[in-house]
């Protein structure tokens, strides 16, 4: 693993701007449409969130046909040292990583792709400074995961295979790195033993959804909704920039899926 220099210092994100079809998102859950217009608020103000943060932010246009485009993390996996382009296990996205491949292939010198046959989601890889956890779940699986560690020893990183809980969406849905020695959790994450190794700081009960946040050089990408876990994370030292996600959580999503975030030397 390359440890000149932390895994949460980027200088460089994509993201793509959200179509109108984005109100048909994938979800799981019954909290109704996702409001655009109140949704492209909420992308602009993360993109401006970014660019606060000293990220130097390519967005890409809309695609009408892939209402889930606008969460970039799933479809790829970048690094200083390069991409991969991955093939989620929802149908409805594969075509989201031949509308991305373009782009990175301008922004990096190494390309790879997730061999065949194999699925993996983005959502579902959390960088740690010694591993690259890889979590199965309804979008990873073990073909694709095992495809996926060939492809980051290339890279020159270790990849990890662990279990994503039952009924969780993605592995990265319920956890998020707060430093070198930090995971931020939900009890559920907690319970699993997975992050022994780490410190662990455990989500307020009822806030879950505000563990998928984003460290990001000095500060902390969280959901503005949860001040209890706002709270939590700022007694423990950190500073945090809160963003709206009133309207992508209605489908299934957090703050980390709406960009890819490296650092470009
Ligand atoms: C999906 O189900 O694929 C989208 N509605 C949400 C994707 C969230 N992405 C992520 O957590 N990386």
């Amino acid at each position: 693993m390359n440890m000149s220099r932390p895994c949460y210092q980027y200088n460089s994100a994509i993201v793509r701007n959200p179509s109108a079809s984005v109100v048909s998102g994938l979800r799981t859950n019954h909290n109704g449409d996702p409001d655009y217009y109140s949704l492209k608020l909420e992308h602009e103000a993360y993109v401006t969130a970014l660019e606060s943060l000293g990220i130097e932010v390519t967005v890409l246009p809309e695609l009408e046909d892939f209402p889930d485009s606008v969460f970039v993390e799933d479809p790829a996996l970048v690094f200083t040292e390069g991409a991969i382009l991955l093939r989620s296990g929802a149908a409805s996205r594969q075509g989201e990583t031949n509308e991305i491949s373009p782009i990175l292939h301008d922004l990096f010198d190494h390309i790879l792709e997730l061999p065949q046959p194999g699925h993996a989601d983005g959502g579902d890889i959390l960088v740690t400074p010694t591993s690259v956890l890889i979590g199965l779940s309804k979008r990873t699986d073990l073909i694709g995961a095992t495809g996926l560690i060939e492809c980051l020893k290339l890279l020159g990183y270790n990849g990890e295979i662990v279990n994503t809980p039952n009924g969780v969406l993605h592995f990265k849905t319920e956890c998020s790195l707060l430093d070198e020695e930090t995971i931020l959790v939900t009890h559920r994450m907690a319970q699993s033993g997975l992050f022994d190794g780490f410190r662990n700081i455990q989500i307020p009960d009822g806030e879950e959804p505000a563990a998928n946040t984003v460290r990001i050089n000095d500060s902390v990408l969280v959901s503005a909704r949860y001040q209890r876990t706002i709270e939590v994370i700022e007694k423990n030292g950190y500073s945090t920039v809160p963003v709206k996600t009133t309207e992508i959580e209605k489908i299934d999503a957090g703050l980390s899926c709406m960009s890819l975030r490296w650092f470009r030397c």
